[in-house]
């Protein structure tokens, strides 16, 4: 971790009611003489037991707020102030870039294969999730929208569950404002620790005034279903298409740059969002004695982003404010984190045992300020979609490169997901047909291959395969045995494909081969 800066160290020095000038010689002791609270046991900066507020927001880019480098002015005050407060993880990454199995490896601190939902699927009976953990330990438990993905088959261990159509589909500052306000309250006059998972359900498509909002408009005002409902609020495009960036991954072309201003619009309502429920908290006097945590689920709904496996599908903004126990301000680019790691160091942080059978594990020492060795790598992976189609991937992602393995691709199958909606893929698909160049970029995507390299921090958006590179064979090599291993240990059901294609591989003449004619 960086050293903290001047700032955060006044900001710490605040927190704990003292004052410190520049010259040293402050009136309160000596930073490295004040009594911080130990984080290991359940208390907030006042003694009374540690609250947790974990605040999602849904398909955002780790890229598209202000604290992480996105141009767009203004995008997210909220968010970028809450990583003033705490740290910031540059280098972290959820599991599994669809909503809800994403959301059953924070529940779980378990990779999909090891908790049975690998995609829309429930967890096992047997497996343990951390709100029922929370609940048992006599913590008031709430959950805001995205309560038919959050473990729906424990939704009974939430006390408070206020749905998506109580928040206008999850998508109302102010009503988020109200329903967090109303829970604090709650919590406080029952005199209970709480856990409050407050998720956005901006960015998520529908994106603001587009044409899939029109339509969502009518089928949504009158649902009832779990995820959705409550209607959308009104709101007006916040750019123009020329004031936003278009992501490397993407082309740049006129209809693809209005999607990308209707998605930053959403953005900007999910910061509103996070802001709204951060000035509940504020207002509620329990700030100082709550642990937040924000991230988003997973990249955005595009093509080359959600549901599948290069970075920008699954890295992730991840802040931790704690007062008296993080130092404000603070980027940690060192270290490598994992949504199977959420839930354990929740845990952690209140004082209580990591989940059996957990795979992950809690991060507090960073917190603390430590170096915590075995954060080189993070493994992601894609089984199944919204939509029931089956596309497994599998990867493992380090600081420089990333290794991935298709087991789906064969050439034949294409791919299709939420994100092939909307306008960025058809016009790409339009304007490849006057761009050769374009139109591998699109086939690359709908029909991959076995294997992918790529050098992310030279090639962040993953536009040039080094699979076949002779110089990169060594990394290759390497991130396939880490991954090999990483499958044998958690049992991964996809392990007897990819063995069967390292051997394939093996028994190929040396050189570089085309995955599906064979040649060199
Ligand atoms: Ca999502």
């Amino acid at each position: 971790m960086h050293k903290p800066r001047l700032g955060a160290l006044l900001t710490l020095a605040f927190l704990l009611g003292g004052t410190v000038n520049c010259s040293g010689s402050a009136d309160t002791p000596d930073l490295q003489d004040l009594d911080l609270p130990d984080p290991g046991r359940p208390v907030g900066i006042a003694g009374a037991p540690l609250n947790v507020l974990l605040i999602t927001v849904d398909d955002m880019g780790w890229d598209s707020l202000g604290v992480t480098g996105s141009p767009v002015s203004d995008i997210s005050p909220n968010i970028d102030r809450l990583a003033g407060e705490g740290v910031l993880f540059t280098q972290a990454h959820v599991t599994i870039a669809i909503c809800q199995p994403t959301r059953a490896v924070w529940m779980t601190g378990r990779y999909p294969h090891r908790s049975g939902a690998l995609g829309f699927d429930p967890i096992d009976a047997q497996v343990p999730t951390l709100v029922e953990a929370l609940a048992e330990a006599g913590f008031r438990t709430g959950l805001m929208a995205k309560t038919g993905h959050v473990v729906p088959s424990r939704l009974a261990a939430f006390e408070a569950v206020i749905r998506a159509k109580d928040l206008q589909n999850g998508r109302s500052p102010e009503l988020y404002y109200e329903h967090a306000a109303e829970f604090f309250r709650q919590a406080q006059s029952a005199g209970q620790p709480f856990f409050l998972m407050a998720n956005s359900q901006d960015p998520h498509r529908p994106f603001v005034a587009s044409r899939q909002e029109v339509n969502a408009r009518g089928r949504d005002a009158t649902s009832t279903s779990e995820q959705y409902g409550g209607g959308f609020p009104e709101a007006e495009l916040a750019f123009a298409p020329e004031q936003v960036p278009v992501p490397g991954y993407l082309a740049d072309l006129p209809a693809v740059r209005r999607e990308m201003a209707q998605y930053y619009t959403s953005v900007q309502r999910a910061d509103a969002t996070v802001g709204a429920v951060l000035r509940a908290l504020d207002d509620s006097g329990m700030a100082e004695r709550t642990l937040v945590m924000f991230l988003s689920d997973h990249g955005p709904s595009l093509p080359f982003a959600k549901a599948n496996v290069w970075m920008h599908s699954t890295r992730t903004p991840w802040i931790v404010r704690w007062p008296g126990v993080v130092a404000a301000g603070v980027i940690d680019a060192e270290h490598m984190m994992a949504g199977i790691d959420l839930a354990p160091t929740i845990l952690d942080a209140v004082g209580l045992d990591n989940l059996d059978g957990a795979d992950g594990r809690s991060f507090v020492p960073v917190l603390r300020g430590e170096a915590q060795a075995g954060r080189e790598v993070v493994f992601t992976q894609i089984n199944s979609l919204s939509s029931g189609r089956s596309y497994a991937m599998r990867s493992v992602i380090g600081r420089q490169y990333g290794y991935i393995f298709n087991a789906w691709a064969d050439g034949e199958t294409s791919y299709r997901s939420e994100a092939s909606g909307g306008l960025t893929l058809s016009a790409m698909r339009d304007a490849a047909g006057r761009d050769p160049a374009l139109a591998e970029r699109v086939s690359h995507y709908m029909f991959r291959s076995p294997e992918e390299l790529y050098d992310y921090r030279r090639d962040p958006d993953a536009r040039e395969n080094l699979i076949g590179s002779h110089e990169r064979a060594a990394t290759a090599d390497r991130l396939r045995a880490m991954l090999l291993e990483h499958m044998r240990s958690t049992d991964d059901p996809q392990l007897a494909a990819f063995e069967a294609w390292l051997a394939q591989l093996e028994q190929a003449p040396s050189g570089v081969q085309d995955p599906f004619t064979g040649e060199k």
